[in-house]
């Protein structure tokens, strides 16, 4: 039996929801690996979502869960955080989730470095509802909402968290899933807001809608289209090739790993130095 049946609730909640071919399952297995290999007891771990298919994961898997509302998981863990610091608190959104409604709450999330694990799956588009633009379609792109091509320019979920003060940003795909599980268990370990994205195929909507082929083409296309991070610095460092121009590639990666102070450490020793002076009698603010 493997590891991940150890954890799932298969009486309870399945069939799941997830298409035949999709990609979830995969970094699912990947946290569920990461989590165990940790050694964690399963009451200390609690998975949060909000909405959208991505935010179903939580739902199979034998840990504390919450599913919440749409874009507010990092707004309900961090509350979860501040009044349960030894919780490992781990956050599951889909891009859609984490960067339209809920991008507010993921830049300030990474900006107060609050010691949390964001896990955004991102299959490019809205899974759940059907297939509208999300903040990462590419451009050029079909959605149902761009049926004449995606004109936007698509958020870099990863260059954007490094830019907002996360400490541990990586991103992983679905093809290369020992690598992502190695992301994500370093993410769990890290100290600090720690971001994986987590690209994965979605042959159903996307796939579809872009003629990507099947389950097996689009995961093809991830091996052939993933550039380690580092291969592309070198370059960078070469000046030979134009920084950007990546020609839709995917680069894959540790972006940053950086120790910086911590929200939840922070408040408490706040709490602590307030509580001092009010015993010393001193000013109460
Ligand atoms: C306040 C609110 N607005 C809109 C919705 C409808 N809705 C449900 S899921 C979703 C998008 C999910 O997209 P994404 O996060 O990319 O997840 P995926 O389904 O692709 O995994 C939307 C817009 C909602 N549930 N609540």
């Amino acid at each position: 039996m493997s590891v991940i049946h150890e954890y799932i609730r298969s009486t309870k909640k399945f069939p799941h929801l997830w298409c035949p071919g999709c990609g979830y399952g995969v970094g699912l297995s990947a946290l569920v690996r990461a989590i165990d290999s940790l050694g964690y007891s399963r009451n200390d771990v609690i998975l949060i979502s909000g909405i959208g298919c991505a935010a179903r994961a939580p739902v199979y898997v034998d840990f504390n869960t919450l599913h919440t509302t749409h874009g507010r998981a990092l707004s309900f863990a961090t509350g979860i955080k501040l009044v349960k610091p030894h919780l490992h608190v781990i956050v599951i959104m889909g891009d859609g989730d984490a960067l339209a409604i809920g991008g507010n709450h993921f830049i300030h999330s990474c900006r107060r470095n609050i010691d949390l694990t964001a896990i955004v799956f991102n299959n490019r588009i809205y899974g759940m509802t059907g297939g509208q633009c999300s903040p990462t379609t590419p451009k050029g792109d079909r959605a149902t909402t761009a049926p004449y091509d995606n004109f936007d320019t698509s958020f870099d979920i990863c260059n954007l968290a490094v830019g907002a003060g996360a400490s541990f940003v990586a991103r992983g795909t679905t093809y290369y899933a020992k690598q992502t599980e190695r992301f994500i268990k370093m993410a769990l370990a890290h100290k600090g807001f720690s971001v994986v994205e987590v690209i994965s195929q979605c042959p159903t909507i996307y796939g579809r809608l872009n003629k990507m082929g099947g389950p097996v083409e689009m995961l093809k296309w991830q091996r052939d289209n993933a550039i380690p991070l580092e291969k592309v610095r070198q370059r960078w460092s070469d000046s030979t090739d134009p920084a950007g121009d990546l020609g839709g590639k995917i680069l894959t990666g540790i972006f940053v790993n950086r120790e910086t102070s911590e929200f939840v450490s922070e408040y408490y020793a706040m709490v602590a130095r307030l509580n001092g002076s009010r015993k010393n009698g001193e000013a109460k603010t």
